[in-house]
């Protein structure tokens, strides 16, 4: 594989509502290309981007996929994300590593909840986008009503730089707005279209379009403007550039159209993107955190700066252990250079860098600056880490996501899948930065956490396919927590005397709430040797470890502060563990008298169904304890912002599914603690004592 030099390098994410055609269209892309030898499709498996065998079973893109081809002189880096919404923030934590994004509208449905999702995601790291409306050979697709499902979404500097010829089985083609020249192709062919006259029957909406594309690339640029009105066009030559700069400013989010399946199109996407999408070297920097003295670090986009790289992705496969894709953004990345993790502290070895073509890597000597790699191997490196050269420190900023949604309990099959679960669940959350797995302290359970129902069903299968671990799940469990409402004063005293040595710790605290989110302050208040120095962070620790077992159902307890301000000790029979049980015991009589009260976590959840459905959503949320903070319109769809507690939300996805026929899609973040009404804290404390009943306290 050539070397490319950062200014012929295109790096495009492709994003998208799920099923809009992003896998389908990579695979047009390569072939056309000449990077494969036939046309991969999603449905038989053979697509380069969907290799996982997850993904071939459900036909779906889950976890974001590396291409690339050669295209003229520019190689093109393709990274292919998931859209479907429990997989999206796959699409999310990749952006670091492009320039520019193809957002794939299906040519039939428009623009879709999930369009809007990642338009969004764009829109928070000003990424240049570009509209691909694939899939236009179906029955019912429908350019003019794409088109104004776009307009009405994102507004009016989405822009089409084509239109189609024909449509649905007739689909024959496209024509380019720039250039204004058509493209005819056979429906299924080897995706190099011919160039052709404009047929008759477009001729006038071609150049209508035209026009209006004209006007737009030259707002904004007087002397462009000044040669709009004084010839009426502008030449090609001034065009071009001046197109590029605006899709590289934001300024105008042209759309192209396409037929991943029947291969239209692909050729003028590939020349469209070598033409009009930014370089990486075309940004200024890049921006690392913020340095020792408050003033962020930058880099040039350049080969002569020094090296620094970052980790976007990990992937964990059975055979090759852990694999790395990286971004470098300064700097020549040799293969088997020994490089420095600026976020660990540890050195690497860069053994065998390769780049990626779906599932298999292809060697490579070096990878200079804006370039995309992989290397294998690694031994502490994980995503979101900064790697480079040890002398000229940096650290890019890792991506952040939302908290896990749900939370199951997880029970393996058998002793020996016990013992393997972990191995194999902490494998699959080093590729999976939405997964959370740990051990509930009170009931011993493992729970694991994740975006939804299907997320945690994709592991359970990983796990069970690559790791060979059985396990069951059960019902999602709600994190719930303690805290209190009133302060308490008291004396916990902790005396043994039993043959020999005695055990003696006595400490008087003070307890009182603090606000949300303040978790636990210990104050030291002692004076004149009470209880000696090195006995008080036994007292600590006996508060700690009470707290986290719970007083009124087994949850931590959470928000309160302890001042310890006198106590008494013993010359002999003192020791830390007497101290450590005087600390308990004074945090269960606080507890008694500080109205101790459960807490639940309360979701942030937005909801996006058709209109008809507003009323009967509102309704239902109603019924959960919801809260409304808002509702918004957004073309035919209704946007509902709601407040609403976790444990009533525990299977909203099905609910939602049922209840609008698949036509409602939700989004839901962690959002607050709230205190339990006392009739739920009710059921809740008794629930948790009938488990206890069967699990009896452990003797103090
Ligand atoms: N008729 C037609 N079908 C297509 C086209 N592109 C894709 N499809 C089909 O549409 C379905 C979804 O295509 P994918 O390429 O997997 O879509 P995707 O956007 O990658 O979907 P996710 O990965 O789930 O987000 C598959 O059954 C494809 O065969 C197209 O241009 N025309
Ligand atoms: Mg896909």
């Amino acid at each position: 594989m050539k070397v490319y030099e950062g200014a012929n390098l295109r790096n495009v994410v492709l994003v998208g509502h799920g099923h809009a055609g992003k896998t389908s269209l990579v695979s047009a892309m390569l072939y056309t290309a000449g990077a494969t030898q036939r046309l991969g499709h999603v449905d038989d498996g053979s697509a380069v981007t969907d290799y996982d065998e997850e993904e071939i079973a459900r036909k779906m893109s889950i976890s974001s996929g590396l291409a690339h081809a050669e295209w003229g002189k520019s190689k093109i880096n393709f990274i292919d994300t998931p859209g479907f919404n429990m997989f999206v923030h796959e699409a999310r934590m990749v952006l670091p590593a492009v320039e520019s994004a193809l957002v794939v509208v299906d040519g039939v449905s428009g623009v879709e909840v999930v369009t809007e999702r990642v338009w969004a995601y764009c829109e928070e790291v000003k990424m240049p986008r570009v509209i691909v409306v694939s899939r236009m050979d179906r029955d019912r697709a429908d350019a003019d009503r794409v088109l104004e499902s776009l307009n009405r979404a994102f507004g009016r500097a989405v822009t089409p730089l084509q239109l189609p010829i024909g449509s649905e089985k007739n689909l024959s083609g496209v024509i380019d707005l720039v250039k204004m020249k058509a493209y005819t192709y056979e429906l299924g062919g080897n995706g190099k279209g011919k160039e052709a006259e404009i047929p008759a029957a477009l001729a006038d909406k071609a150049k209508e379009a035209h026009e209006k594309l004209v006007e737009l690339i030259a707002e904004g640029d007087d002397a462009l403007m000044e040669e709009f009105f004084d010839k009426g066009t502008i030449p090609e030559e001034h065009l071009i550039p001046a197109l590029h700069n605006a899709i590289r400013e934001d300024k105008i989010f042209p759309v192209l159209f396409t037929s991943g399946l029947g291969n239209v199109g692909a050729d003028k996407l590939l020349d469209f993107l070598v033409d009009y999408v930014p370089a990486p070297t075309e940004r200024e920097f890049a921006e690392g955190g913020p340095g020792s003295n408050g003033e962020p670090p930058k880099r040039k986009i350049a080969d002569a700066e020094p090296m620094s790289m970052f980790v976007f992705k990990t992937m964990s496969d059975a055979f090759a252990g852990r694999i790395s894709y990286f971004k470098v953004f300064s700097g020549v990345v040799k293969n088997d250079a020994t490089v420095q993790n600026f976020t660990r502290g540890n050195t690497e070895k860069l053994a065998h860098i390769s780049i990626m073509q779906g599932k298999t890597a292809v060697p490579l000597t070096e990878l200079r600056a804006g370039d995309i790699g992989a290397v294998a191997k690694l031994k502490e490196t994980l995503t979101g880490d900064t790697l480079g050269d040890k002398a000229s420190q940096i650290q890019y900023p890792a991506v952040k996501l939302p908290e896990p949604a749900i939370t199951f309990a997880i029970e393996p099959k058998t002793r020996a899948d016990e013992d393997k679960l972990g191995v194999g669940v902490h494998k699959l959350m080093e590729e999976d930065a939405m997964l959370r797995f740990f051990r509930d302290p009170q009931t011993k359970e493992f729970l694991i956490a994740g975006t939804g129902q299907q997320h945690i069903e994709v592991t359970v299968s990983k796990m069970r396919k690559r790791y060979h671990t059985e396990v069951n799940l059960k019902a999602p469990k709600v994190p719930y927590r303690e805290t209190i409402r009133g302060r308490a004063d008291v004396q916990g005293r902790h005396k043994k005397q039993t043959g020999g040595h005695g055990q003696y710790g006595d400490c008087k605290i003070k307890m009182e709430p603090l606000p949300r989110g303040g978790e636990f302050e210990f104050v030291n208040d002692i004076f004149g040797g009470a209880i000696p120095k090195n006995f008080i962070p036994a007292v600590e620790k006996g508060i700690k470890d009470a707290a986290a077992r719970g007083y009124l159902a087994g949850y931590p307890v959470v928000d309160f502060k302890v001042v310890l301000y006198d106590g008494s000790y013993h010359d002999v029979d003192s020791n830390d563990l007497s101290f450590q049980m005087a600390g308990r015991i004074a945090f269960k009589k606080a507890m008694e008298q500080a109205k101790p009260t459960l807490l639940e976590p309360v979701m942030g959840v937005e909801i996006t169904v058709p209109d008809e459905f507003a009323g009967s959503i509102m309704g239902d949320l109603n019924s959960r304890r919801g809260r409304i903070q808002g509702m918004d319109n957004k073309g035919g769809n209704t946007v509902v912002k709601a407040e609403v507690p976790m444990a009533e939300m525990l299977t909203y996805g099905v609910d939602l599914t049922s209840m609008t026929q698949g036509r409602g899609s939700f989004n839901m973040e962690m959002h607050h603690y709230d205190i339990v009404p006392a009739q739920q804290q009710e059921k809740i404390i008794a629930k948790a004592k009938e488990a206890r009943g069967e699990q009896p306290e452990e003797e103090e």
